[in-house]
């Protein structure tokens, strides 16, 4: 996926609180006068078997790629007379630092909203009418004056509350983005237990999530998917991959 914003939308905020102005596009990139994000899915096969190392090495995968992307993006554009430069997709030194202080510089959620390629979910994500909230951002700024994409004018949450309910560790409530913040603090610790195995990140409120036509075209709509272990020969696949790789808790 690829999205285009004007970084005047960072200065319209389309809902409140927005951020403070420091982690605008322009006040990391005072030249910049767009932001180009690019999206990559995560496969849903794939993410259903989390906690484990198979979604843990997708996430390293899709990480490295959108690095590598938006690096060589903006070189190609810096190489063409447009001085761009790339943000890494995550840009923290480990979780225990998230623990401390789990804010990065730049929101490539809140950009990825502004550039038109999804709209934010009770679970705190962007959500994509092609993947749901399976989908990692990367971003560029750049010099170039590039015209923008329209914003999604409707929201994709249905507000189910699969997401809430299935939460491991009770860190989402049921209100809305901004109002309704994840609790960063729990989501953090849950993660660096996981860590600690060589099994996080979580990803359950990305997983179970029913927005997004990734979900059809896996053959993964029914409601009782991961509930049902009788019905359903998948979570037989997911316990054999969950017994591998990592360790025990
Ligand atoms: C820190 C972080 C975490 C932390 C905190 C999560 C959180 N909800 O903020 C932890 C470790 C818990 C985490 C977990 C997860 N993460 Co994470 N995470 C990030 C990271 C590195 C930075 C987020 C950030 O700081 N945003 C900036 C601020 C502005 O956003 P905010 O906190 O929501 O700000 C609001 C309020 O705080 C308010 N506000 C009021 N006063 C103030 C004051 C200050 C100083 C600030 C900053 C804000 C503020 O302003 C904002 C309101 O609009 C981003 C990558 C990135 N660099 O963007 C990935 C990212 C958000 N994570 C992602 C994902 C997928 C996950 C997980 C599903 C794990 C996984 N990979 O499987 C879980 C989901 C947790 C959840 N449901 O919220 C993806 C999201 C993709 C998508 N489709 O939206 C991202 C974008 C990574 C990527 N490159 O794709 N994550
Ligand atoms: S699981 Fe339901 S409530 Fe949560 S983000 Fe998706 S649609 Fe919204
Ligand atoms: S990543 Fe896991 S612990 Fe964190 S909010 Fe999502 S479901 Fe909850």
């Amino acid at each position: 996926m690829v999205g285009v914003a004007n970084i005047e939308r960072w200065n319209k905020p389309p809902f409140l609180p927005w951020m403070p102005e420091e982690f605008y596009p322009q006040s990391i990139y005072p030249e910049a006068k767009s932001v180009i994000v690019i999206g990559l899915p995560i496969p849903l096969p794939v993410l259903e078997t989390s906690p484990s190392i198979y979604y843990r090495e997708l996430y390293n995968t899709v990480n490295s790629l959108l690095d590598q992307y938006t690096y060589r993006l903006a070189n190609f554009l810096t190489d063409r007379g447009h001085p761009s430069i790339f943000v890494p997709r995550d840009g923290y030194g480990n979780i225990q630092v998230l623990l401390e202080n789990p804010i990065a510089f730049f929101s490539h959620r809140h950009a990825a909203l502004l550039t038109g390629l999804g709209t934010f979910g009770v679970n705190n994500m962007i959500l994509t009418p092609e993947y749901g909230p399976r989908v990692r951002f990367g971003s560029i700024l750049s010099t170039a004056e590039l015209s923008s994409d329209p914003m999604l004018e409707t929201e994709l949450c249905t507000r189910c509350m699969r997401c809430v309910n299935m939460c491991p560790s009770n860190a989402l409530n049921e209100k809305d983005y901004p109002s309704g913040l994840t609790d960063k603090k729990v989501c953090s610790s849950y993660s660096a237990e996981l860590n600690k195995r060589f099994i996080s990140p979580c990803g359950i409120c990305i997983k179970v999530c029913p927005i997004g036509n990734d979900r059809v075209l896996y053959d993964r709509d029914k409601d009782a998917l991961y509930i049902d272990k009788d019905l359903f020969p998948h979570h037989k696949a997911w316990k054999h991959v969950r017994s591998y790789g990592g360790k025990n808790p």
